[in-house]
């Protein structure tokens, strides 16, 4: 029995909405059907009913900031717009004392995290990560480092010869809390092969975040949508994902990601400028009816707008993602998004949707702010 407040427009969302209602697991072809349908209210209804269960009316957000040490980039992916060659214009590498002080800039507001990732550099030793996380935690004890890509790990393995498990330990000892999702985009090989065919394939960038997962360490995974892909890629993106995370429960959150156009190879191919508000809200509610093994489910309102990722809180989202403060990877691919946004300005999204905004650090723990401290509780 569905409940009567859900009205389904399209007939074919029926028995999709009763396993939902009934909290089983979704199939590969209800995925699909889920996509192809246009009644996205109702996508929206069941996505929140989730929602609901899991959070009730709590909505996550935390204090962070990002740093992208370099730009430099041995890939050439047609999906980037970010990554330079070393000696065009525009390319930049910060000494390990430039990023330390761009880390502490404009502290106004005390981050509880630094959400570091970059290029490829051909150049860069190792030991200039190690030495980054490592002086990063010195100066900023409290602050989580959430730190490269699964492309950047598997990346660091090739240039050291050393297996991928080794990299991490050597991460973890130098500071690293947990690794972002990045770099996932869709692990379909024939996509792939288009989009970023200089980069780490599905397998190996699964087998990153399970090593992570391993070695005690938890990690986000992210989809980038709206380019080349089906909708059968995505679902089996998503389904990709579930399975690891039935198998090591590392994922913290998921992150759907819009193909932004603007200065890349991409962008010639593709018909469109950006996705639409109905595919965004649409790639939100999916993921979080997909996912049913995944906590949260983050809107980034860098990427979808402060206001569409205001409306993603009621279609499945539980979480914006931060202050950000500087971001150069969608800024670089026409974000017209601002790079900061206060914690002012997030708590009233979340209360003028009429939710509790909750700070959280990046494992998801309550922070706890006074005029002079911040605490988190273990
Ligand atoms: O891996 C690159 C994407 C990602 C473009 O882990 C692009 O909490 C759109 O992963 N248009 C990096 N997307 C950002 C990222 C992320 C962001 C926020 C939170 C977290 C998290 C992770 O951005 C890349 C790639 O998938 N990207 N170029 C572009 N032109």
């Amino acid at each position: 029995m569905l409940p009567k407040n859900l009205y389904l427009d399209d007939r074919t969302l029926v028995p999709i909405a009763e396993k939902v209602m009934a909290g089983e697991r979704l199939s590969f072809e209800d995925g699909v059907a889920l996509y192809r349908s246009n009644d996205l209210l109702a996508l929206g209804w069941l996505a929140n009913s989730v929602r609901e269960k899991l959070h009730a009316k709590r909505t996550y957000f935390n204090v962070n900031r990002h740093i992208n040490p370099t730009n430099v980039c041995v890939a050439s992916c047609k999906l980037c717009a970010f990554g330079r060659k070393p000696e065009a214009p525009g390319a930049y590498t910060m000494a390990l004392e430039e990023a330390f002080r761009i880390a502490g800039e404009n502290w106004t507001e005390a981050v509880t995290e630094f959400h570091i990732v970059g290029g490829l550099h051909p150049d860069l030793p190792f030991d200039y990560y190690v030495d980054l996380l490592r002086g990063l935690k010195q100066r900023f004890p409290s602050v989580h480092l959430k730190a490269f890509t699964a492309v950047e790990i598997g990346y660091y393995s090739h240039i050291t010869q050393l297996p991928i498990r080794e990299i991490l330990v050597r991460l973890k000892e130098a500071g690293l809390g947990s690794l972002p999702g990045g770099g996932a985009e869709i692990f379909a090989p024939a996509v792939r092969r288009v989009i970023c065919d200089h980069k780490i394939g599905a397998h190996t960038w699964l087998k990153v975040h399970r090593q992570a997962h391993e070695l005690g360490m938890h990690s986000t995974a992210t989809m980038l949508y709206g380019h080349i892909e089906s909708d059968e890629d995505r679902v089996d993106h998503l389904l990709q994902l579930r399975g690891l995370q039935d198998q090591t429960h590392g994922f913290l959150t998921f992150i759907p990601l819009a193909f932004h156009t603007a200065n890349t190879e991409l962008g010639k191919m593709v018909e469109h400028r950006e996705t639409t508000g109905f595919m965004d809200l649409k790639n939100v509610a999916v993921a979080r009816l997909l996912l049913d093994n995944f906590p949260h489910i983050k809107a980034y309102w860098i990427m979808m707008t402060p206001r569409v990722a205001q409306v993603a809180l009621k279609f499945g989202a539980d979480d914006l993602d931060g202050t950000v403060v500087e971001e150069k990877i969608y800024h670089d691919a026409g974000a017209a998004t601002p790079q900061v946004m206060t914690r002012k300005e997030i708590i009233r999204l979340i209360r003028e949707a009429g939710h509790e905004p909750f700070e959280r650090d990046t494992l998801y723990r309550p922070v706890q702010r006074t005029e002079t401290s911040v605490t988190v509780q273990v």
